[in-house]
């Protein structure tokens, strides 16, 4: 018999293939997303979940999982919204899918960057709506990004890719994280033990750190005042490392000149006060949204829920 696994979002059609070959899986094909109830109902009989960062595994919800689930597979990088000890207390394996996304966030940060820097989300409005009537030396100028200092909180897996495309740039990069990484990791990086060392030194500001209760809140307004003047905040990490009122207040006073925003509080309904700010380039949380990728992340899930009805310890246990 093969292993019963509750899939919560449509996956890519290659993933869905390998999953009908060697699982009997629970399809969503609608898309339709669940209620937590509707994971519950549909989680009975089954033997593990393959849900996406928009499942919300908390502990209540793991608390009524049916004995039958063994693991939750994520397919996602980050885990913040599995309760991780109440999987562990239930004997429930959790594992993510680290790696495979991480150029695909790598380029989507580098586009923050850049649409920032240049008025990108500005200039397409402008465009689109007609109202391109002139030129002039003034019109639209923006930020150089090249040869600035890039500051990165979390040289992490993201991280690291993001700094070597930004070295592509002639970027100065910066960073700090909890540890300092051996030579061969940092790259040439410039280490700041606290985030507040880090911040005066941070022309543009990457934030790639995990959301974890020691980084929520991270960017408020006594660390943004610690940019220099006119910085360039991007987030493609988590929202809720920054503080949404404190970043908006300093976007439209014009401290911080323009933020790059992929990942956000409470998506997708975000705090309105970004909406109405020019100097914000907005995306919706299409990080790892590339075909290449997302295939690898759906494989890689289903290289994890392998090893475990395998008997084997799966790669990217992290409960
Ligand atoms: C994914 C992400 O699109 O993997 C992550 O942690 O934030 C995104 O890149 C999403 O989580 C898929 O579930």
């Amino acid at each position: 018999m093969k292993p019963v696994i509750l899939v919560t979002r449509k996956l890519p059609d290659a993933v869905e293939e390998r999953l009908k070959r060697d699982y009997e899986p629970r399809l969503n094909p609608d898309d339709r997303l669940y209620t937590k109830d509707e994971i519950i109902e549909r989680a009975e009989g089954a033997d593990a979940i393959l849900p996406c960062h928009t499942e919300a595994m908390t502990a209540d919800v793991i608390g009524r999982l049916p004995d039958s689930i063994r693991a939750i597979a994520n397919f996602s990088v980050g885990y913040d919204h599995v309760d991780l000890e109440a999987a562990k207390a239930r004997g429930i394996i959790v594992t993510n899918t680290p790696e495979v996304l991480s150029d695909a966030t790598a380029e989507l940060t580098i586009l923050l960057m850049l649409g920032a820097a240049r008025r990108a989300g500005e200039g397409e409005r402008l465009v689109r709506a007609g109202e391109w009537k002139d030129w002039s030396p003034s019109f639209m100028v923006g930020t150089q990004m090249t040869g600035k200092r890039l500051g990165i909180i979390g040289l992490g897996r993201v991280g690291r890719v993001t700094a070597q495309r930004a070295r592509g740039f002639d970027m100065e990069i910066h960073y700090h994280d909890l540890n300092r990484l051996p030579a061969e990791a940092e790259a040439g990086a410039i280490f700041h033990q606290t985030v507040e060392d880090l911040l005066p030194h941070c022309d543009f500001l990457a934030i790639h750190c995990v959301a974890s209760p020691q980084t929520r809140g991270l960017l408020d307004a006594e660390r943004i005042a610690l940019l220099p003047e006119g910085a360039i905040v991007v987030n493609a990490a988590r929202g809720v490392i920054v503080d949404d009122e404190a970043l908006i207040q300093a976007l439209k006073s014009g401290r911080v000149k323009a933020a790059g925003i992929d990942a956000y509080n409470n998506e997708p309904n975000i705090h309105p006060g970004y909406k109405d700010l020019p100097n914000a380039f907005l995306m919706p949380h299409i990080g790892s949204a590339t075909a290449e990728t997302r295939d690898a992340m759906g494989f890689r899930a289903l290289d994890n829920l392998d090893a475990i009805f395998a008997g084997r310890e799966p790669k990217d246990r992290v409960a």
